[in-house]
């Protein structure tokens, strides 16, 4: 059995295949973000085109995989095609201009490291989000980013003002066990993982199960993300369970994993 056909029986364990029902796609029609996507001189007939269009995207490629375990919601597709998700991949890497200097180092246990991959935020103005002790400020939306979350925003019915990119150069590049769960982001909303390139490993654990000294014996989730997927982390899963994209020094290929998050509208400073 060769590596990747063992990755997906790992992660088969904790898969329950299900169709995208139609409160989502309701939702998308509804939300926000998505209410003015034809712009404000859309006539009727390219609204009916544009919605149909939509729909049978939904209904073709939109299949979802339930991944479920004790406090862990998490609902996995593929969101792009090789063909979208190459080209997509070529535009980040041309356009994405990620941090330099201080905003490469993240505080642990007090200590400043480096860290082992490229890292930067775009998103709404006014916004920030502070982890390991960096504050980061986005920068403002790009086209590909914009074309990345409107796809986001429809398969899922969410909208999302800020994201996170991660690039990881090859397999040695990585992200330690953490959670997202910071105080910024809107309570209990999903985070969404979109991921290019290559298939890299992806590693929940449960809060009471990290030490071999732990009490509680709770098998971890291993997933495989793949080039083009979306990866909806639900609450609680934030709450309970840690994540990591560990080394993988088979790697070869570069990867962009972006987390596309709901951040609270900031209140302006007192003076
Ligand atoms: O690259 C990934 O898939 C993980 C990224 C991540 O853990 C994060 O953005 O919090």
């Amino acid at each position: 059995m060769g590596v990747l056909q063992m990755q997906r029986v790992k992660m088969d364990k904790f898969v329950i295949k299900k169709t995208l029902s139609k409160n989502k796609r309701t939702l998308v029609d509804e939300s926000p973000g998505c209410s003015d996507a034809g712009g404000p001189t859309e006539t009727l007939a390219e609204k009916k085109c544009r919605t149909e269009n939509a729909d049978s995207w939904l209904e073709q490629t939109c299949t979802w995989k339930r991944i479920r375990a004790e406090n862990l919601s998490c609902d996995y597709t593929s969101l792009f095609n090789k063909a979208e998700a190459n080209e997509i991949l070529q535009r980040l890497e041309k356009d994405v201009v990620y941090f330099t200097g201080d905003l490469t180092k993240v505080q642990v246990y007090g200590k400043w490291h480096s860290i082992p991959r490229k890292q930067v935020t775009y998103g709404d103005e006014g916004l920030s989000y502070t982890f390991s002790g960096i504050t980061l400020s986005p920068k403002p939306w790009i086209p590909v980013l914009t074309v990345i979350r409107e796809r986001v925003q429809l398969a899922t019915g969410h909208s999302y003002n800020f994201v996170l990119i991660n690039r990881y150069k090859d397999g040695n590049d990585h992200i330690g066990d953490h959670r997202d769960d910071e105080k910024e982001l809107v309570p209990q909303s999903p985070i969404a993982s979109v991921s290019f390139g290559a298939c890299r490993d992806f590693i929940f654990r449960h809060r009471d199960s990290r030490s071999i000294n732990s009490v509680r014996r709770i098998e971890p989730v291993k997933l495989a993300l793949e080039h083009g997927s979306l990866l909806m982390m639900n609450f609680p899963t934030n709450v309970y369970w840690y994540h990591s994209l560990p080394v993988r020094r088979k790697v070869l290929a570069p990867r962009v994993n972006l987390t596309f998050r709901k951040i609270k509208p900031q209140k302006p400073e007192m003076t």
